[in-house]
């Protein structure tokens, strides 16, 4: 082995290294300006369609109900989030294998982006509210203008030269064998150099940084343009007025909220209620243009109904407690929001509906939003005399776009995923043997009546307080259409002990309690609630998991007393 083929051999290694290198960077440009295009091309189809959209409402679509629970407990409301940018990072680390394959050969790596731009063309016309094959383009367009920059990057990185200089440089290395003269040896040494710059080095840098800059613009304009969409949405938002509800909801008594620090206010504000939907874009629905057709078994009137038909309609005015069946014991997936809406029994009577106790051929009411979501709620329950309504306003303003604009229903005593669709667009009376809604279809209970809950808001886990103080413990209780008429408090394994209950607005809200806690012996404490409900049952103790149709078992807090 001599001093001279050493060196060559480093320096063609290094040029393995510069190939793969160089190839990764490609297959990243050739990512980046695959989604950028998508992004940009979606803002003339729609933002659903962009691909990270279609692959992650598909991946939710399709996601165990173990791990989205996982998900939701790990993330809560970030949940989308952190799966956009999971998806992402598999993106980045697909381009980087597939650059780095694409410099060796040349045509596997813009065969993989287009197959890629098919995974996304298939995710987005397969969505439940796809209605058009143009949720194809942006990924089609995407894909090619990847692969398209892919070939011509990865091509600036293998000219012939620099093959044919290898192959000298073979040639001679086997008759040099034996010969190490100074002269062959700086020959040797000026030929591996110029394989090493035989590449197009030039046109390489300029194609990258122009993809670079081409990328980051599409992708901003794309994204601005995107987000600015909706203005008909927006402005139709603006532009209504509730009317004064006919039946306005009776006044809240006084003793309905505590004077206790850190317990959940009794009404929720907008920005605190929980948001628990599929949806990764908000759907922005334009008011003006929406409508909600009513059929289905046992219809004999069909009805389609404008924004402004249900405005005309006399409106009542509710507060209710909303709880999400992906609740754990103690979570925050409930809230408490003063609704106006119409009430879904009278327009379902309108429509000729009779529930099933009076011979009506539907038990089964189906919910569709305008993203593809089913719920499914009984008919009787929703006809039984409840304050079922289809919801307008939230906390005296129209619904916020997260919470269904411009229509959501809302049913006291029924878990969000049985009766509070958002989004609403159509209603059809069926039967629970008929047709299984979405969630249905993954493992979730047919049917869902609240289960009866109570939560310690405060202290929280692991709080100190000192030996001798006195600690109010207190939270929220919730028996939705039921009603709350016992909360208790037990500390470590002691009697139970009856809290002091806030006065009760309805029995379809929820219910503070509290109740002073003299701290007395030092060390670990654990302070459990239960709560008992109009009915006279008593919360019960058993653990159960959300799925199929909620958690139950008793909400305890760990405290430390110093
Ligand atoms: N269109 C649509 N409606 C939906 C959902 C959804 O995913 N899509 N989720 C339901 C669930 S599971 C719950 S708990 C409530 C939550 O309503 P919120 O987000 O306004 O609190 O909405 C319900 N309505
Ligand atoms: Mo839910």
């Amino acid at each position: 082995m001599t001093g001279v083929s050493e060196e060559a051999r480093t320096s063609r290694h290094r040029g393995g290294w510069r190939l793969g290198g160089l190839g990764s960077l490609s297959g990243l440009l050739a990512g980046c300006s695959a989604l950028a295009t998508a992004e940009l091309v979606s803002v003339a189809v729609r933002p659903e369609s962009s691909p990270v959209i279609a692959v992650g409402g598909a991946a939710i679509d399709r996601t165990p109900p173990a791990v989205k629970d996982w998900a939701i407990r790990q993330f809560g409301t970030d949940d989308k989030l952190v799966l956009q940018l999971g998806i992402l990072a598999v993106l980045t680390l697909l381009a980087l294998v597939l650059g780095a394959l694409a410099a060796r050969f040349w045509r596997i790596g813009s065969a993989g982006v287009l197959l890629f731009g098919v995974i996304g063309a298939f995710a987005a016309t397969n969505r439940p509210d796809s209605t058009s094959l143009t949720d194809a383009l942006p990924s089609v367009a995407g894909a090619v203008v990847g692969a398209g920059l892919l070939y011509y990057l990865v091509g600036r990185l293998r000219p012939r030269p620099a093959k044919a200089l290898a192959d000298a440089d073979q040639a001679s290395e086997t008759s040099n064998a034996s010969n190490t003269s100074k002269a062959s040896k700086a020959s040797k040494a000026s030929k591996a150099s110029k394989a090493e710059t035989g590449w197009d080095r030039r046109g390489f840098i300029v194609a990258a940084t122009a993809a670079a800059a081409a990328s980051a613009g599409a992708a901003l304009l794309g994204r601005s343009l995107n987000g600015a969409q909706g203005q008909n949405a927006i402005a139709s938002r603006n532009q209504v007025r509730l009317p004064a509800p006919a039946s306005p909801a009776s006044p809240t008594p006084k003793g309905a909220a505590l004077r206790v620090k850190d317990v959940s206010t009794f009404m929720t504000p907008h920005q605190d209620f929980y948001r628990v939907d599929t949806a990764l874009v908000v759907p922005k629905v334009d008011a003006t243009a929406w409508r909600l057709r009513i059929h289905g078994k046992g219809v004999t009137r069909e009805k389609t109904l404008t924004f402004a038909d249900l405005l005309r309609m006399p409106l009542i005015e509710r507060n209710i407690t909303l709880a999400c069946v992906s609740n754990e014991v103690g979570g925050p997936y409930v809230g408490n929001a003063r609704w106006i809406g119409v009430r879904l029994a009278d327009l379902l009577t309108q429509c000729g509906v009779e529930p099933p106790s009076k011979g009506g051929p539907a038990d089964q009411l189906v919910a569709r939003s305008v993203d593809g979501m089913t719920i499914g709620s009984p008919v009787e329950d929703v006809m039984d005399g409840r304050d079922a309504m289809l919801a307008l306003g939230m906390n005296g303003e129209p619904l916020p776009f997260a919470h269904g604009f411009p229509v959501r229903m809302v049913v006291p005593g029924l878990y969000g995923f049985v009766s509070a669709c958002k989004w609403i667009q159509d209603i059809e009376l069926t039967t629970f043997d008929d047709y299984d809604p979405y969630w249905v279809k993954r493992d979730w209970a047919r049917r869902a009546p609240i289960k009866t809950q109570s939560r310690i808001d405060t202290p929280k886990p692991f709080a100190r307080p000192k030996s001798g103080d006195t600690v109010m413990v207190a939270g929220v209780a919730w028996a939705q259409h039921r009603g709350i008429d016992k909360v208790e408090v037990r500390v470590d394994d002691g009697a139970w002990q009856q809290a002091e209950l806030a006065a009760e607005d309805t029995r379809d809200t929820w219910r503070q309690w509290s109740f002073p806690w003299k701290a007395a012996s030092g060390g670990g404490h654990t302070l459990t609630v239960r709560a008992t409900d109009r009915t006279g049952e008593t919360q019960t103790q058993k653990r159960t998991r959300t799925i199929p149709d909620g958690s139950s078992g008793w909400h305890s807090v760990v405290v430390t007393v110093d």
